[in-house]
């Protein structure tokens, strides 16, 4: 195991403190570190195979369009998808990344069809204080995915953009300026294959559609921590705005608590209250956004003008969309 004083480290200019390293390969520390994502191989053929019949053993029963395993409230079924999932993302990763490990896997799925199975732009719960280690996050469709099927939308460098802790029982967040951000000039749509995955930092701002396929799109989701580094959730104060009251918990509790409320008191073992932390609301601009973007290099891509290009198409030849037709069918299928 690397220890906090053993672990690598990046220098970074004098007025700012170095970082841990993550990765074993410097293309894709510095990748990461600038877009808040790479998008990578992660898991042969026969994994896909064996993760998907792991999914298919575990028999959810699918209670909404956009459904995740961490909302069962079995303990035992929790644990057993957790492990299920890990045992192959946590060899696959530990390739890749030093020393982490899952503290948490899911499946993330999506009904074919689902009207309501849309994901709407948000930053994953924090983990970890805002300052000093990274917790990385994992996403790899066991299906291909597009913007037909709902694959993920990421807005590049947002990581680094609000000051925000994502607080488990939700609390108001600087980007609800962009009400439909999911159209913005800012989000990329990732045309993925089943095996690769999308490695991306905890405060990156991500959604996705709904799944307009006939087919079931399955995913898997794992945080993933810096090993002997337990995971600290914040909950939000409303009376005093700017406060967030703090627990350290260890990785069993992700297995019985419920993901809306979080951990409540009495505090199940493996609970330890610390002190509250401060984080006051960023209220940034578009304009601000823009700025920021233009800095790290990250003009928008060409990847989601080409994929909404392959989305007409496909619907095109599906008969959805006829070229006759004045009005744009694509946007207003895409409202809800
Ligand atoms: O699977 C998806 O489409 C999005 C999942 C996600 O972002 C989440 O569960 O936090
Ligand atoms: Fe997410």
């Amino acid at each position: 195991m690397v220890s906090e004083a053993t672990r690598p480290v990046i220098a970074k200019s004098q007025s700012q403190p170095a970082v841990e390293q993550i990765f074993f390969d410097a293309h894709l520390e510095q990748e990461f570190r600038s877009r808040g994502y790479i998008v990578v191989p992660l898991l042969s053929a026969d994994e896909v195979r064996a993760l998907r019949d792991h999914f298919e053993a575990a028999k959810l029963e699918l209670t909404k369009d956009f459904f995740v395993t961490a909302s069962n409230t079995d303990r035992e079924y929790r644990k057993r998808v957790a492990e299920g999932i890990s045992r192959f993302i946590e060899p696959a990763m530990q390739k890749l990344i030093i020393d982490y490990r899952c503290c948490q896997s899911h499946y993330v799925v999506k009904q074919a069809g689902g009207v309501n199975g849309r994901v709407p732009v948000h930053q994953d719960y924090t983990f970890l204080d805002p300052e000093g280690f990274t917790a990385v996050h994992v996403w790899a469709p066991l299906i291909d995915v597009d913007e037909m099927n709902g694959c993920l939308q990421v807005m590049p460098g947002s990581h680094t953009f609000f000051k925000h802790i994502s607080a488990i029982g939700s609390n108001p967040h600087p980007y609800c300026c962009y009400p439909n951000v999911n159209d913005s000039e800012f989000m990329v749509s990732q045309i993925m294959k089943a095996g690769q995955a999308l490695i991306y930092d905890g405060r990156l701002l991500h959604s996705s559609e709904r799944n307009n396929s006939q087919t079931l799109r399955v995913a898997i989701n794992c945080i993933m921590l810096p090993s002997g580094v337990k995971a600290r959730l914040h909950k939000w104060q409303s009376e005093t705005p700017q406060l967030f009251t703090r627990t350290e918990v260890s990785d069993e509790v992700f297995l019985n608590f419920d993901i809306e409320s979080g951990v409540v008191e009495p505090y199940p073992q493996g609970v330890e209250v610390l002190e509250p932390i401060v984080c006051a609301y960023d209220n940034r601009s578009v304009d601000d956004l823009r700025i920021h973007m233009e800095q790290l290099g990250l003009k928008r891509s060409n990847a989601r003008s080409f994929s909404a290009v392959c989305q007409t198409i496909r619907e095109f030849v599906s008969g959805s969309l006829c070229l006759n037709k004045k009005k744009d069918t694509r946007r207003e299928n895409r409202q809800e």
